[in-house]
Formats: C-alpha cells, structure tokens, sequence
C-alpha cells in the first residue's frame, strides 16, 4: 500500500502554516531557520502534533465499531488533550489515564492547562502516580477493561499515539505536505528539526521523506531532539517505528542507521524538568518572534536549533525547518518559573 491509500480523517484546517522566523535567523546569525506550525494546525481544543497522526487512527476507530477512545500520557500530556478533543468531534467518549510522569512541584498541576481542557471536553480524567514510562501500562490496560466491563467498546490509542502500527502515518503525509509547500514557496529545507518523546513524529517524518527521496527528491537531515533524558530507548523507539512505517507504505528498501538521528543534550537530567537552555530557548523566541513555546518538549527542541545553528553545525547555507508541535497548555503548569518580566540573556548578550 502507498501513503495516499491509508483512510484519513480530516481533523486539521488543512495544510499547517510554514513561515520563516526572520527575526530568530538574523539573531543567530547563521541559518535561514523557518517554522511548520502543528501548534496551529486545527480548531480542536488547538491542536498539535497527535491531531495530524490521529487522522489515520480515526477511520480505524469508527470501523472497528467503537464508542470510547482510551489513551494515556502525563497530568500535563498534550496528547491526551487531543484524544478528548478528537472523540468529542467525532462524538465518541474518551477515558484518559494521567500519570505523574512529571515530579513538578506545582500545585495546580493536576488541574490547569491540559487536563482542564480533557475535563472541559467531556474526558473521564484517571489519576495515577506512576513516573515516566512510554512503555504499555497496567493502568492503560484497566481502562480498556473497565470500559468493556461497562459495556463499552474501546479503541486503544498507546503513549503519544506512537508504539501503534498507524503511528507514524501522520507524520509521513507531514514530509509530503512540506515538500509540496516547498514548491509553492520555492524554497528547500535540507534540515528539520524536531522533538522526539514517544518518536512517530520523528520516525514518520523519516519514513515519509525516504519515501519522497524514492520518487526523486533532494536527500535531508531528520535531527531529531531529545525531550526526556532516556536517549537510547528513544532512538530504538524511533528506529523500530520508522521502519515498521517504511514497510507499511511500501518503502522498498530497509532504512540505515544514520538516517536515524536523535541528539541529546538539551533534556536536562528528566522529562518534565526545564533546565535554563530551554527557558532561554522559550523566551528568546518569544521575544524575537512573539512565538510560544513550551517548557517540556518544544523549549528543549528549539534550545537544541539554537546551539546547532550558532555552532554552525547547522551551516550557515543551510535552511532549516523547525517542527513546532504545539504544547503550550501545559505552561499553565509552569508559571513559577516565569514571574516578573526578564530580556533573553543572549539579546542582552549574557550566555544562560
Ligand atoms: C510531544 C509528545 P512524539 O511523542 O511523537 O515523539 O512527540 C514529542 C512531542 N512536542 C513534541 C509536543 C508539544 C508534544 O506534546 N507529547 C506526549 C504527550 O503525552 O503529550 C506524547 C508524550
């Protein structure tokens, strides 16, 4: 089968907006960094990066005869937050495993952001304790249970819609609408960059552009940016999901190794945890571009383009898309650490 003949269900406005952050780019002084913004990509509940992949999920749910969607993530996950928009757009109920993945000591962390937003859009919120793990959970496999036990009949969507064999189509189709806004702009993006935690954005992204190299387009660097601090399980994830989608759509040859690219160093010690590169990141593009980002995936991605592109081992010729993937809910979570109004050190020429 090729991508075009997996069933999509439209969730998103359409194509997501490309722009350049001219701003950003002249700050740093090296690259042309532009953006592809999933955090603006649809009007549910504002979307992000599980809206794009749960359109080839969607079509399996209803087939399947289901009536709940069941999903899991973090107290702050932006995913679950999309699972309860998307079942109530297509009128199914949602049951939401939160874990406390993130040890934040803020204590409206279980009720602002994210999960107010599930609980607005109808979600049956469960709290549970348990730390971070992208794993399958017992608790997960509870609530499939309970709501078979009720008569329902569930449809089961795993950590960050990932470890599921659609996983990674969202994210394919993503490296074919870049490639056909390439052409519209006149533009190409050798590099992208991206944040990987439960890695189908990633490995989709790499799927779908080795599948755009075999019909004959220009070869690019996927670099992926660790968000969690457990690296190695990343990137086995990443390369698991990434070949199992090449192989879905029909990509006739095995992907290597270097084309699997997930660098770490900006995930501080743990997921969750901002360190001060991501609070840098978060302000400087905030007060160069008026862009939000967040504190547990998007500041740590956009910490790592900023090191890469200053350090030139982004090059100076090079032009440079950043995947932002939404998850600004979850600053609610996170006021503390931005009380009162402080200039990126790195405009004021002070390195954090
Ligand atoms: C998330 C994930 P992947 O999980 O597909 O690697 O994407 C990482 C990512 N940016 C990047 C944002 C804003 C994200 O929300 N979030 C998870 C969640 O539960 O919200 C799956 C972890």
């Amino acid at each position: 089968m090729a991508l075009a003949d997996f069933p999509r269900y439209p969730l998103m406005f359409g194509p997501s907006p490309v722009h350049p952050l001219e701003r950003l780019t002249q700050h740093l002084g090296g690259a042309q960094v532009w953006a592809k913004r999933e955090d603006c990509n649809a009007g549910l509940a504002y979307g992000g990066n599980k809206t794009r992949k749960l359109e080839y999920f969607v079509p399996e749910a209803i087939e399947s005869g289901a009536d709940t969607l069941v999903s899991i993530g973090g107290y702050q996950s932006n995913h679950t937050r999309q699972v309860a928009a998307v079942a109530a757009r297509i009128g199914m109920k949602a049951v939401l495993v939160q874990e406390q993945w993130v040890d934040w000591p803020d204590s409206v962390n279980d009720r602002v952001g994210n999960i107010l937003l599930s609980r607005i859009m109808g979600a049956e919120v469960r709290l549970d304790e348990s730390g971070f793990d992208i794993g399958f959970r017992d608790s997960w496999r509870q609530a499939i249970a309970d709501v078979e036990e009720r008569g329902g009949t569930p449809y089961a969507i795993p950590a960050g819609a990932s470890d599921h064999r659609l996983g990674g189509l969202g994210f394919a189709s993503w490296a074919h609408e870049v490639a056909q806004q390439e052409e519209e702009l006149g533009v190409f993006f050798d590099t992208i960059v991206v944040c990987t935690v439960t890695g189908s954005t990633h490995a989709g992204m790499i799927a779908g552009f080795a599948d755009l190299e075999r019909a004959g387009g220009q070869p690019r660097r996927v670099i992926g940016i660790d968000a969690s601090a457990t690296v190695e399980q990343t990137r086995d994830q990443v390369a698991r999901i990434a070949r199992s989608t090449a192989e879905l759509i029909g990509l006739d040859r095995e992907l290597d190794d270097d084309e699997i690219t997930v660098l770490e160093g900006w995930a501080g010690d743990r997921y969750g945890i901002p360190v001060d590169s991501t609070l840098e990141a978060i302000r400087l593009t905030g007060q160069l571009e008026g862009v939000i980002i967040d504190p547990v995936y998007e500041g740590k991605s956009m910490a790592g383009l900023i090191d890469l592109v200053t350090s030139g081992e982004i090059g100076k010729d090079s032009t440079v898309l950043y995947a932002h993937l939404g998850g600004q809910p979850a600053l609610n979570a996170y006021s503390a650490l931005f009380t009162g109004t402080r200039t990126a050190g790195r405009l004021i020429g002070v390195e954090s």
